[in-house]
């Protein structure tokens, strides 16, 4: 009898975590390490002492750390040796040590000897920035042997981390291709799921601190006491992990649940009712952190609806919400069927002259480029031009226009050409970061947002790869000066292997993925081809939707002649929008550069480019450039898939399969149409379509994922 009870305890104390590598644990994966690698581990962080245990964001990090460092080290309690000491400025132990962290989420890893005894310490000022010092020295750890003596301080540079969710009440996702929502809302309050709290881990992992839980296209319901409720039970989950919630408000609810006869910002009784229902979101999510609105844009209602300014509408809802330290992120994504005016353009029209009118707990929330997430666009006109407003970033981390989530494309690329682009602002060197990050106008009230890829998928994100542009997304947040390749190999080392010949390979590729989508979708500059709808394909054709800027046609303008959206002053002007000096160089085919020649140009087919090439040789080389690269990275996976374990490599091989098929389907159906419309033969050598373009036309997807 003693003997079997010995042996089931044998058996617990040897149980390790299930191995199986389906993409669940994501960077977290914390597998055993090599031999030496965990001796010296254990030796310097075998145990993880707190004077702060209670505090339950502490007690959050050392159960990581004591989940993390056993399963990486091998060793049971018995194999302890040096200690790490977590905690605050507030534990006497932590301030004994002199240490002073930087800001509210910053953090200090060091090696001290305190007393005789070796320790490394992980203090923040406040508990999450012990919690996001855990997960950087996991990170560290998961990357590689770790340096003699660590000395580490890190803080965030943007305030607001944020994740919106595009999610709707009935669990479908707007634009998510990774199963159903992971809030299941039918069984919330009552019923919670483990997967919140791992999602709160890998967010915390990254230093993001807050989620907008239901679309921007949202529903009154959501402000309901039912699903306040939900929210509410949400929050406790996320709470511990320093994550926040925001609702997505719905302009009309008071009308709509029968509440108010209007909605007119300046109506008391509207005011009135967003105060008492602030009120009482609060007194069920204490720290809730307040509303996004998407507000007269693609027919939600707004205060437009009664003459009045985007300024006085957010700043109606701030009111609301300031007592209780909340803030209103307002979206700046609108444009109108009524206004003639290129679509590029309007953001901006009605923004720009809105400067200094918001309310200071307001911060207008702008898409990456002008139009919306294309594969790549110029960065957004407003990012500089309104310097009395703190604006903060919107990027689309789920890939509705790049692929949903079988194409490998790694996006940290996209947002690095935005952060770094130089909006001249205030003169040389006002980059986008600047402006985001709060430097260049001295604004505090910072952030930067995306659009989740996140769902019931079991692998979180629809795909492996996909899960990097949440990674990536975290890390730009914190620090957006970080650089796609250094994102990608710590994601890498983490997610796969430390193992040079396998990450130095797969970086390489991630890095070129975006480039390869925008090559096979939309190269030189070209934007919104895609197929109506589920914008899922190729639909460059397209012209008879009822909003004119709905019709690819209308960003193409392509014609015997030449192709391209004249933006200069002979056409739209929006090159105006910007700053002097950008919008000399935007406005020069000289300075303008083949990746936005035909976003400010339209040029004729037969125009020689940079490389002697006419124009449409240069399409045709792109497209061909584009199927080339995705069939290389095929090529690639084929090596690099058998160094790591088979589940996750066969997916990631089959996905490269459906990316390569749809490559070229995007390829021959705009060749073949853009052949049509030009008149123009594919130079010798060239392979034709696979298909008339008649064929490309008539297919139909009406199944697609993501659909609203
Ligand atoms: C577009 C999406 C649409 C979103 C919209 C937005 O197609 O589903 O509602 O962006 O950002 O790209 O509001």
């Amino acid at each position: 009898m003693a003997r079997l009870a010995a042996a089931i305890a044998m058996l617990i104390a040897f149980a390790q975590p299930a191995l199986a590598e389906d993409g669940y644990d994501l960077w977290l994966r914390y597998r055993p390490l090599p031999a030496d690698r965990a001796s010296a581990l254990a030796a310097r962080a075998g145990a993880v002492e707190t004077d702060e245990a209670s505090d339950p964001t502490i007690a959050a990090a050392v159960a990581e750390l004591q989940r993390a460092l056993p399963s990486m080290t091998g060793g049971g309690p018995e194999q302890q040796g040096g200690v790490i000491l977590i905690g605050t400025t507030r534990s006497r132990r932590i301030a004994a040590l002199g240490l002073e962290p930087a800001g509210e989420d910053g953090f200090i890893i060091r090696d001290v000897t305190a007393n005789g005894r070796r320790l490394l310490v992980i203090a923040g000022n406040r508990p999450v920035g012990a919690l996001y010092g855990a997960f950087h020295f996991l990170r560290l750890v998961q990357q590689g042997p770790l340096p003699a003596k660590l000395d580490i301080a890190e803080k965030p540079r943007v305030k607001l981390r944020l994740l919106n969710h595009w999610d709707n009440l009935d669990r479908t996702v707007e634009r998510g291709y990774s199963g159903q929502s992971i809030w299941d809302w039918w069984k919330l309050p009552t019923a919670t799921d483990p997967r919140y709290t791992d999602y709160a881990r890998a967010n915390a992992s990254l230093g993001i601190n807050g989620a907008v839980l239901n679309n921007v296209n949202a529903k009154p319901d959501s402000l309901t006491p039912q699903w306040i409720a939900k929210a509410a039970k949400v929050a406790d989950v996320l709470r511990p992990y320093g994550i926040r919630v925001y609702l997505s408000a719905r302009w009309s609810a008071p009308v709509e649940l029968k509440q108010t006869a209007t909605a007119d910002p300046l109506d008391p009784a509207v005011a009135a009712w967003w105060r008492a229902k602030a009120d009482e979101i609060y007194r069920a999510i204490p720290d809730f952190g307040g509303f996004l609105v998407k507000a007269n844009s693609e027919g939600q209602p707004g205060p437009q609806d009664y003459k009045r300014s985007h300024a006085e509408g957010a700043n109606m809802l701030a009111a609301a919400v300031r007592p209780h330290g909340g803030i209103v992120m307002w979206r700046a994504f609108v444009y109108s069927e009524v206004d003639p005016d290129d679509r590029a353009k309007q953001a901006y029209s009605e923004f720009k002259p809105l400067d200094g009118k918001f309310a200071d707990n307001v911060i207008v929330q702008v898409k990456n480029g002008a139009i919306d997430f294309q594969p790549r666009e110029p960065f957004h006109p407003l990012f500089g031009a309104m310097p009395k407003t703190p604006l903060m970033l919107e990027v689309q981390i789920t890939k509705e226009y790049l692929g949903f989530a079988t194409h490998l494309a790694y996006l940290a690329t996209m947002w690095a050409e935005v952060l770094e682009a130089d909006t001249f602002a205030r003169g040389k060197g006002s980059t986008v970061a600047k402006v985001i990050d709060g430097s260049l106008e001295g604004h505090a009230l910072t952030g930067m947002a995306g659009v989740a890829n996140i769902g019931s998928d079991r692998n979180w994100s629809g795909s492996i790869f996909d899960q990097a542009n949440w990674y990536a997304f975290g890390r730009l947040a914190w620090n957006p000066d970080l650089t796609p390749v250094e994102i990608a190999r710590e994601w890498a080392q983490q997610t796969f292997t430390p193992d040079p010949g396998f990450v130095d390979p797969t970086v390489a590729m991630m890095l070129e993925s975006r480039q390869a989508v925008v090559d096979y979708m939309t190269p030189m500059g070209l934007a919104h081809l895609m197929a109506t709808g589920h914008h899922y394909g190729p639909g460059p054709w397209v012209g008879d939707l009822a909003r004119p800027e709905w019709n690819p046609t209308y960003y193409h303008r392509a014609d015997k002649g030449g192709i391209g959206f004249d933006r200069t002053r002979s056409g739209s002007d929006a090159v105006a929008q910007y700053a002097r000096p950008v919008a000399r160089r935007f406005a020069d085919r000289r300075t303008v550069g083949d990746d936005f020649l035909l976003w400010f140009h339209h040029v004729g087919w037969d125009e020689r480019m940079a490389s002697g090439r006419t124009l449409w040789e240069e399409m045709v080389a792109r497209y061909d450039r584009g199927v080339a690269a995705v069939e290389g990275m095929n090529r690639r996976w084929a090596m690099l898939g058998p160094l790591i374990d088979k589940e996750r490599a066969d997916q990631i091989a089959s996905f490269l399969v459906i990316q390569k098929e749809e490559a070229i389907w995007w390829r021959d159906a705009s060749l073949a149409y853009f052949g049509s419309v030009s008149g123009r033969k594919l130079p010798a050598g060239v392979r034709p379509p696979a298909h008339d373009l008649q064929y490309y036309e008539a297919i139909r997807h009406p199944y697609a994922p993501g659909h609203h």
